[in-house]
């Protein structure tokens, strides 16, 4: 456990390995309160990028020559780094995606599909973002099976008990988000994947927010899908990884065909490459994933203990803070959450807030957070979103309060 002063000089000295923060937006400076939707790069990961494309960039898994060579050992030595970040069994289990989203299209296409049919279930739970909502909407409509929906509270912590109560023969899979981009509840995925497997039910989670905050282990959790993103755990866009249990990924078809994803073609039969490439057709997002390898060495020499415990400490600062204002309502208030708080301030839409906040060099984002579910849930239209990351300090949440303390005055 840190001390406070502990804690207020780590966030000083991470926030200076990040460029992106050192400036002035509209004339001041840079509060950026916006990395659940993507998080800023350190400069490790720009200059791993910059070094490999200065001298080492060449197709991977193709050429002899050395170039070839040195791209395919820093792009697979970031499987590596993943599938160790991860604690998944071996590196053949870390499918690399373009995103969560691609990596939850994937199960959904080539696990759940074939097997899916009319009265078969998909249970997934009130709080998930569309990448976890609309590919299982389109199984339903190629197959004819139906999605469920496990409820939440009015503070956005999830039933469980009447998600359990929902398990049944007919639920092919159980998709749960770790932890909500909207409401910031940390969902106990430990229980959910216990009971879905005591009735043999497989789980896939969307770690597209728990990645950044926590450390994950898949084989303690035993999850049979784990997506996530690399842009949210500060690594390049265009990155993300599907872990899957091996057996599984054995069993299941290609999601894509074309290069890289074969052994042998002919016009008569294609004969599949070996896990993980079976699932990765065409030149990927090499130069993203050898930074992506760059974020995780990142992420671990701060050590995401030492990640939790400071944006815990800043996310009760910043809950605190904001309840002080007048008229505000706070969404999202489980116990059990991490690095983000949607609110509503009086009947300042969250549009005209955002871009009153920016005009103060404050970046949060506004809106639905592509979860329109909750929206309607919580019958509003949209939130305003602070999300933090293990570069923020208390003076960034102060500097939000006093924007929206002058956001207050321009509408009062
Ligand atoms: N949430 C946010 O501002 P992609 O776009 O594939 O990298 O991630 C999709 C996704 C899936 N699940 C969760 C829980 C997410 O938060 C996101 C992305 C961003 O909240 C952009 S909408």
């Amino acid at each position: 456990m840190l001390a406070e002063e502990q804690r207020i000089s780590m966030a000083d000295r991470l926030r200076a390995d990040f460029p992106a923060l050192h400036q002035s937006v509209n004339g001041r400076p840079l509060v950026y309160l916006d990395s659940a939707a993507s998080a800023q790069q350190p400069s490790c990961v720009i200059d791993t990028v910059a070094e490999y494309a200065r001298h080492d960039h060449a197709n991977v898994h193709r050429g002899v020559h050395t170039l070839s060579h040195r791209a395919t050992d820093a792009y697979e030595g970031a499987r590596d780094k993943l599938a160790g970040f991860i604690n998944a069994n071996s590196r053949r289990e870390v499918v690399f995606t373009s995103g969560t989203t691609e990596a939850i299209n994937l199960v959904a296409q080539s696990f759940l599909r074939p097997k899916a049919g009319p009265g078969d279930k998909i249970l997934i739970t009130h709080m998930e973002h569309h990448a976890n909502i609309v590919p299982w909407q389109l199984v339903c409509e190629q197959t004819g099976a139906e999605l469920i929906v496990a409820p939440m509270d009015d503070s956005g912590t999830l039933d469980t008990d009447a998600l359990y109560a929902l398990l049944d023969e007919r639920v092919l899979l159980v998709g749960v988000v770790h932890v909500s981009n909207a409401l910031g509840t940390i969902n106990p995925v430990e229980d959910i994947i216990r009971e879905a497997h005591a009735r043999e039910i497989p789980v896939l989670v969307d770690g597209a927010q728990g990645v950044p905050h926590k450390a994950i282990d898949v084989q303690a959790l035993d999850c049979e899908f784990y997506a996530f993103s690399g842009h949210k755990m500060f690594g390049p866009t265009g990155t993300g990884v599907l872990y899957a249990k091996e057996a599984l990924l054995d069993a299941m078809p290609p999601y894509q065909g074309g290069g890289d994803m074969i052994l042998e073609v002919s016009f008569d039969k294609t004969v599949y490459n070996e896990l993980p490439y079976k699932f990765e057709a065409g030149t990927p997002n090499i130069s993203g994933f050898v930074g992506l390898g760059a974020a995780v060495d990142y992420l671990l020499g701060v050590g995401l203990e030492t990640v939790s415990e400071l944006e815990k400490d800043l996310l009760e600062y910043m809950t605190a803070r904001l309840s002080e204002l007048d008229g505000i309502r706070l969404i999202g208030t489980a116990d059990n959450k991490a690095s983000v708080q949607s609110f509503i301030l009086g009947d300042i839409h969250s549009h005209d807030l955002g871009t009153i906040l920016d005009h103060q060099g404050v970046a949060i984002r506004t809106g639905h957070h592509c979860a329109m579910p909750v929206m309607q849930f919580f019958d509003v239209p949209g939130t305003a979103r602070a999300s933090l990351a293990l570069y923020n300090n208390r003076d960034d949440v102060d500097r939000l309060v006093s924007a929206l303390t002058v956001a207050q005055e321009m509408f009062a």
